[in-house]
C-alpha cells in the first residue's frame, strides 16, 4: 500500500514512521510512504503557505495554491506507480474513523492524507478532496497526528505487518468488541492470581473466556457497540451467562 502525506511538518511523520509496527511495515516493503511539503510549492522567499482569513477573525488559513499544487504532485507520484490514491483531508468535520473504515481503506492500493494546520485550509481546497475523516470530536493543532493514527490503524490490517498472522486473525474475530484482559508473568501479583483458565493450556476454553471477557467489558463500557453488532450464537450464549452471573465478577 502507498501512502502520500501532505504536511508542512513532514518531520513529525518521518520521525513516527521510523518506529513500531508502522516503521517495520515500511522496512519490510509492505507499505511505502512519500511526504509532500506545500512549502516546496511557494514562490516567495518566506515560503508562505498561510494568510489571514477573509472576514477577519483569529488565526491563519492555509492558502489554496500551495495545497492544490502539492495535491497535483502527489497524484502524479501515485500515478507514476500505477496507483489511484484518493485524497483524505483530516478534519473534525470529517466522517468519524472506525474499524470498518480502517478495513475499507486497507483494501485500497493507496491514500493521500492531507494535513491542515492553523485554523484550517481554504474551502476551495476542501471542495477538491475526495473524503474528510475525523479521529474524534476535539480540536488538534494539526492533521499530522490524525494522519499517523489512520496509517497505523491501516498498517495493522496489511498482511505480514503484525508479527504472527494469528494476532491479525484474532484481532478480526473480536472486531467491534473491546479487548479482553491481558496477563503476563508473574502468575501472582499483589495477591492477584492470573485467571486459572489462562494457565490451563485448554485453548478452546481460553478463546471462550476471552470472548466472554470482551463481551463483558464491551457491555459495561460501550453497550452501543453491542447493540450495533449481529451477535453469533456463542456470543448470545455467553452474554446470557454474564447476565445470569450478574456481570459483576470477572468470570474464571
Ligand atoms: C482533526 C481531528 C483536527 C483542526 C484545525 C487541525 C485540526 C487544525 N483532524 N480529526 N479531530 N484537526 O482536530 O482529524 O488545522
Amino acid at each position: 500500500m502507498w501512502f502520500g502525506v501532505i504536511s508542512i511538518m513532514t518531520e513529525m511523520i518521518a520521525t513516527a514512521s521510523r518506529t513500531g509496527v508502522f516503521g517495520r511495515a515500511i522496512e519490510q516493503g509492505i507499505l511505502s510512504l512519500e511526504l509532500f511539503d506545500p512549502r516546496s510549492h511557494t514562490t516567495d522567499r518566506h515560503q508562505t503557505v498561510d494568510d489571514r482569513p477573509y472576514g477577519g477573525g483569529p488565526g491563519m488559513v492555509m492558502m489554496t495554491e500551495p495545497l492544490l499544487a502539492t495535491m497535483a504532485e502527489a497524484r502524479t507520484r501515485a500515478a507514476a506507480q500505477g496507483i489511484e490514491a484518493p485524497v483524505i483531508y483530516l478534519s473534525p468535520q470529517g466522517a468519524r474513523l472506525d474499524q470498518k473504515m480502517v478495513k475499507e481503506f486497507a483494501e485500497m492500493p493507496g491514500l493521500t492524507l492531507l494535513c491542515g494546520r492553523y485554523e484550517g485550509i481554504d474551502e476551495r481546497v476542501v471542495e477538491r478532496v475526495d473524503r474528510m475523516v475525523s479521529v474524534g470530536d476535539y480540536v488538534l493543532s494539526g492533521g499530522e497526528l490524525p494522519a499517523l493514527v489512520v496509517m497505523d490503524a491501516i498498517a495493522r490490517h496489511l498482511p505480514g505487518t503484525l508479527g504472527n498472522s494469528a494476532s491479525a486473525v484474532e484481532e478480526s474475530h473480536l472486531d467491534g468488541l473491546l479487548d479482553y484482559p491481558h496477563y503476563t508473568r508473574p502468575e501472582t501479583a499483589g495477591a492477584r492470581q492470573v485467571p486459572e483458565v489462562l494457565t490451563s493450556g485448554d485453548h478452546a476454553a481460553i478463546r471462550r473466556w476471552r470472548l466472554k471477557q470482551a463481551l463483558r467489558s464491551t457491555w459495561l463500557a460501550r453497550p452501543d457497540l453491542l447493540t450495533a453488532r449481529v451477535l453469533e450464537p456463542l456470543e448470545r450464549e455467553l452474554l446470557s451467562e454474564l447476565f445470569a452471573e450478574g456481570l459483576a465478577a470477572e468470570v474464571d
